[in-house]
């Protein structure tokens, strides 16, 4: 039995809506060497927030082991992550960076 038209149709529509862009968490994770003022200034340098907000967040990590610093699209996301963890290496602090589909 042969799809109808309209199945057709309607299958056609489906595929044409626009699809969000997949979400990724920038995430920062805790380690016990890297000092917690580099860890303020590299969430104002790449995320934009103020030092209290940053402050917040830095001891949100430290106490919980990690903490979310956003959320970007995968390309966004993928980037901020290369040069936080370049620049914590420049630094020569252990501080990790990683990204994860929300
Ligand atoms: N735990 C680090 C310290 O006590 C501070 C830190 C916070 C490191 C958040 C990494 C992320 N110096």
């Amino acid at each position: 039995q042969s799809e109808s038209q309209t199945d057709v149709t309607l299958r056609e529509k489906e595929l044409q809506k626009v699809q969000p862009p997949a979400m990724y968490q920038v995430v920062l994770n805790n380690d016990d060497y890297t000092p917690m003022d580099f860890v303020v200034e590299v969430l104002q340098k790449f995320f934009s927030y103020n030092v209290d907000r940053a402050t917040q967040i830095m001891l949100d990590i430290h106490y919980q082991g990690k903490g979310i610093c956003g959320v970007f699209t995968a390309e966004i996301a993928e980037m901020k992550t290369l040069l936080v963890n370049t620049y914590a290496k420049d630094n020569d602090h252990p501080l990790l960076c990683t990204s994860e589909k929300v």
